[in-house]
């Protein structure tokens, strides 16, 4: 495999790596894949037409809501749906998951997806990147029946696959099977992905973090302490902030450059602005398949037993020695210390 494998030739050859390969992952990962440039293609020409703005609803954690979000969500939702190859799919656009029938009327299907359409949208409008996040699980209840919550309420460690979009400079679908983490570019003109980044993985040290330190003063103390700490002339530091506001985006390039993104809680966001289920987890799947950490913190992400699909976290992800570091500042603390 190299750089000339398109990612239909690696899904075809990787088949029999992917967990319980029944082939429903592969075309799982291939509707991603069209859904993908679908919404590339908006995305792309979103300064053209007029399309920008608020759609006027309001999402279940009261934010407005974006053009291209619902564009995006209504893609991968119809994608998923119309090709009945999941069991059920829960959006961060959308209130609640839906189930889906399989093609002969019944409830056959396995997998469940948690999907994040478009990522960091307030971007949009002023022309930065943005992306595209998803999260696969293999149901818990049985094949046959319609799929529950318990379904969606699975610890990360559970998920099958994990990835995202990029929709950057270039736009890149990168994704893990629990094989490591390959990142694939797309050739416009013609409209393949090719494996144009195999094997990718976290430098363990970086010098980058990325954090909006405008809400400074309502950081807990271990956050503030660290930040201290990476502005110390001392050794490789003072490192450098770099902070997109993307979420894909920050991770993409820490992966590839070395360095933390960190989402704390504040006394503004008691429990994180990121959804566990929809960012946090599929994230942190990535970044342990490429050598990296995430943690809330205090735990392991992807050991939090979630309790609701919209719920939020504290997110530290990137360079392992990073987010060791940054939670021995956070272990000075109580986890749930008054700021
Ligand atoms: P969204 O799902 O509403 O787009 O919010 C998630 C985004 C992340 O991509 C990004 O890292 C973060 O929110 C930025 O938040 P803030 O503007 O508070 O720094
Ligand atoms: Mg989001």
């Amino acid at each position: 495999m190299n750089k000339h494998t398109t990612l239909g030739e690696y899904i075809i050859e990787n088949q029999k790596f992917f967990k319980y390969s029944s082939g429903e992952l592969s075309r799982l990962i291939n509707s991603i894949r069209l859904a993908a440039k679908v919404v590339n293609h908006e995305v792309n020409k979103a300064g053209l037409v007029d399309i920008l703005g608020a759609a006027g609803n309001t999402n279940i954690q009261g934010e407005a809501q974006q053009k291209l979000d619902v564009y995006a969500n209504d893609i991968f939702m119809q994608t998923m749906t119309n090709r009945q190859i999941v069991c059920g799919v829960a959006s961060e656009e959308e209130d609640d998951f839906i189930s889906i029938k399989s093609g002969d009327g019944g409830y056959d299907n396995k997998y469940v997806v948690l999907i994040d359409p478009l990522d960091g949208s307030s971007n949009v409008d002023v022309n930065v990147s943005v992306g595209t996040i998803f999260s696969v699980y293999r149901r818990i209840t049985p094949v046959g029946t319609p799929v529950q919550l318990e379904d969606f309420l699975q610890k990360g460690t559970e998920q099958v696959a994990a990835g995202y979009i990029v929709y950057g400079t270039s736009t890149m679908l990168v994704f893990t099977t629990g094989h490591g983490v390959n990142g694939f570019t797309l050739n416009p003109a013609i409209g393949t992905f090719y494996l144009s980044h195999p094997s990718m993985k976290f430098p363990e040290d970086g010098n980058i973090y990325s954090i909006n330190e405008g809400n400074y003063i309502h950081f807990p103390q271990g956050v503030k302490d660290y930040l201290k700490y990476c502005q110390e002339e001392v050794g490789n530091r003072p490192y450098t902030a770099r902070y997109i506001g993307s979420l894909v985006s920050d991770f993409h390039r820490n992966m590839i450059k070395g360095g933390i993104y960190i989402y704390p809680t504040s006394s503004k966001a008691p429990k994180g602005k990121l959804r566990l289920l929809y960012e946090c987890n599929p994230m942190a799947f990535l970044a342990e398949q490429a050598n990296g950490y995430a943690s809330d913190g205090y735990k392991r992400i992807m050991e939090i037993k979630p309790t609701e699909l919209h719920q939020r976290v504290p997110f530290f992800c990137g360079s392992k020695n990073m987010v060791n570091d940054a939670k021995r500042f956070m272990a000075k603390y109580p986890e749930d210390a008054d700021y």
